[in-house]
């Protein structure tokens, strides 16, 4: 059986107790361009060590499932030419089995995260339900493993690519806490509301921790922190709805399905608002880690 290979320091970290963030690959891979995808990967990485907390970014590579690149590893997942699969969990036997190489989504990073140890995860955005799911069901499995995998996950809401209502609706179903962080409005990625109210608020890590803590206490499904992006970085509401609202027609006149959706998106606005939506989704992701490394170090 392939085992799931852990850095050095990741091990010891785990072992010892010490905090730990784990961090995806797919927002590396699939989010960001390459050049700015391995100055992100390398930047989180320093913000949670910054805070005391060991980063374990995570992918596929060659069959095994690795908890903590190396420098060389994150190279190769950043690579222009690294051709890596968006693995979700469903795809994790079929990769590791085959003895293939992807990046992990948010789905496969809490699994792996929590076989790992790991029970702190930062990334940028959620997948959700997609507009239109009443007829193409295309619902993101991020939604089915946090509800039954115990990772905190903080990040800065969904896309307002997706259905939001419908999101939230398919978290409470699944008796996932969504907490909102300094807000009541869930925040909608490049935006810092979406208009929907977050059930719960929390105003410092140490009140995540405790709910969080509580939480696993109770129940065998994850946490959900929606931290809105930095006020600064926030993109400009008409310049977002021109680029939602080309992007869709991009990917309907494209005929683009299932997991290319937003990997096209994603591309169509950081190519149409020059960079724009870049510096965003940077500076949201950064924020993401910084405050679940606070988390992670309260957990501890
Ligand atoms: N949202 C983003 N950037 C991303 C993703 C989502 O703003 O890179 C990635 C994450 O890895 C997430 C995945 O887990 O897309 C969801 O894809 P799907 O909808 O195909 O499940
Ligand atoms: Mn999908």
């Amino acid at each position: 059986m392939t085992q799931i290979s852990l850095s050095g320091e990741v091990a010891d970290a785990v072992n010892s107790g010490r905090p730990l963030v784990a961090l995806e690959s797919t927002i590396l891979s699939h989010g960001l361009p390459p050049g700015r995808n391995l100055d992100v990967a390398k930047r989180l990485e320093e913000t949670v060590r910054a805070v005391g907390a060991v980063p374990a970014t995570i992918a596929v590579l060659d069959g095994t499932p690795t908890v903590g690149l190396s420098p060389a590893e994150l190279e190769r997942v950043c690579a222009p030419d690294a051709g890596l699969d968006k693995l979700s969990l469903r795809d994790l036997g079929p990769a590791i089995g085959l003895g293939r190489s992807g990046a992990t989504t948010v789905a496969s990073t809490s699994a792996l995260a929590h076989q790992a140890g790991i029970g702190v995860f930062a990334t940028g955005g959620l997948g959700g339900v997609h507009l239109g799911a009443q007829e193409s069901w295309d619902v993101s499995a991020d939604l089915g493993v946090l509800a039954r995998v115990p990772t905190l996950v903080v990040c800065s809401g969904v896309k307002s690519v997706l259905d939001i209502a419908a999101t939230l609706e398919v978290l409470e179903t699944n008796s996932v806490p969504v907490l909102g962080y300094r807000t009541d409005d869930f925040p909608a990625f490049y935006l810092r509301s979406s208009g929907f109210p977050v059930p719960w608020r929390v105003d410092d890590p140490a009140q995540a921790a405790a709910v969080v803590a509580a939480h696993r206490r109770y129940s065998g499904s994850g946490v959900l922190l929606a931290n809105p992006i930095p006020a600064e970085s926030e993109m400009d509401e008409r310049l977002h709805e021109r680029l939602l609202t080309e992007g869709l027609q991009l990917v309907r006149g494209k005929g683009v399905h299932g997991k290319d959706v937003t990997p096209v998106l994603l591309e169509h606005f950081h190519t149409a608002s020059e960079g724009v939506s870049l510096d965003a989704n940077e500076a949201l992701v950064l924020s993401n880690a910084r405050l679940a490394a606070e988390i992670a170090v309260e957990l501890a």
